[in-house]
């Protein structure tokens, strides 16, 4: 197996390998140490049963330690490194969710139960943050839609809300009040044929076991062709309804940040460019992808609209 630049999973082993290379002959030997290194990566212990993805894509994970070292999740703090070691005050055991609005059968089910209810399945993705950093996570869960068609929809459903739990002992920046780095509950929303995307996925895992609280333990959305803050972390509340949700990051800065949210490298952010992206671990900046890849799965949802428009 040959290591080129783009291979390599870290600045680290690139700085590794240049010494090695230095050192002419015992260098193949050492690339092969390096790459049982890499292999031999600790994995969490698989806790779910699910199908594995046959990963057509050809995507290559990042690390376990990579996708649960480096989060976004304010309601610890703004750090990306400060969220993890934060995040011990999530107690995600016992969690129920809730499904209510323009629905004929509401329901609440605690997550065990519907991780019972619901086989899991593995899905490979890309996540794309609005920031530019990316990375591949192969996520675990199931589709929304199975468990909106469960709750079944009203004619007059037209958008989905998604609600983050306010707690101020379980999140410290909730307790800031006024002074927080946002408003309180964090709050997303789909578009009802968003939402039955067969892409769209309630995760409850991944690498196997079920989510880290840094990630949103224990249930948490996944929509991989937009920005990753659309992906709403620890949901307890889904509710159907007739008007366009008003998205957290909309309303803290509608020039900034819109309803759609879709990957889109000809849409620059008011203050960065979105033509590419720096995928943890790589040292160079990649192409991003429209609608981060998965055109062909979601364009047409999309077909007639204006995307600077509905950005
Ligand atoms: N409740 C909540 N959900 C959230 C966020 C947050 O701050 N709070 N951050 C979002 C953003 S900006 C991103 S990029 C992803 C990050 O997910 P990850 O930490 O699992 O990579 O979570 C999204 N979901
Ligand atoms: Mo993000």
């Amino acid at each position: 197996m040959k290591l080129t630049e783009n291979d390599v999973t870290s600045e680290e082993v690139f700085h590794q390998r240049r010494r090695f290379l230095k050192l002419g002959a015992a260098s193949i030997v050492a690339n092969a140490a390096l790459m049982n290194l890499l292999a031999s990566e600790k994995l969490p212990t698989s806790n779910l049963t699910y199908a594995h993805d046959l990963n057509k894509n050809n995507l290559v994970p990042n690390s376990f330690e990579q996708i649960t070292s480096y989060n976004n999740f304010y309601e610890f703090t703004t750090s990306k490194e400060g969220v993890k070691p934060l995040s011990y005050t999530l107690n995600p055991k016992p969690w129920s969710l809730e499904i209510d609005g323009l629905v004929e059968n509401p329901f609440t089910i605690d997550v065990d139960d519907l991780i019972k209810k619901y086989t899991l399945e593995e899905r490979i993705y890309r996540f794309r943050c609005v920031e530019g950093w990316s990375m591949v996570v192969p996520w675990i869960g199931f589709e929304l839609g199975r468990l909106i068609r469960d709750a079944k929809p009203l004619m007059k459903a037209k958008y989905v809300r998604f609600e983050t739990l306010y707690d101020d002992e379980m999140f410290p920046d909730q307790a800031r009040g006024v002074f927080g780095a946002i408003e309180y509950p964090y709050v997303e929303g789909l578009r009802l044929d968003e939402a039955y995307n067969p892409l769209t996925l309630l995760s409850v895992g991944l690498y196997g076991k079920t989510l880290e609280n840094q990630n949103g333990a224990p249930i948490r959305l996944v929509v991989p062709w937009k920005y990753g803050f659309k992906s709403i972390k620890s949901i307890v509340k889904i509710t159907l309804t007739d008007k366009e949700p008003l998205n957290t990051w909309q309303k803290a800065n509608p020039r900034e940040y819109g309803f759609y949210a879709n990957v889109n490298p000809e849409v620059d952010h008011p203050r960065w460019t979105q033509k590419n992206e720096r995928l943890l671990g790589k040292l160079f900046k990649q192409k991003t992808l429209m609608f981060n890849g998965y055109e062909k799965e979601v364009a047409h949802m999309y077909a007639n609209m204006d995307l600077r428009k509905f950005f």
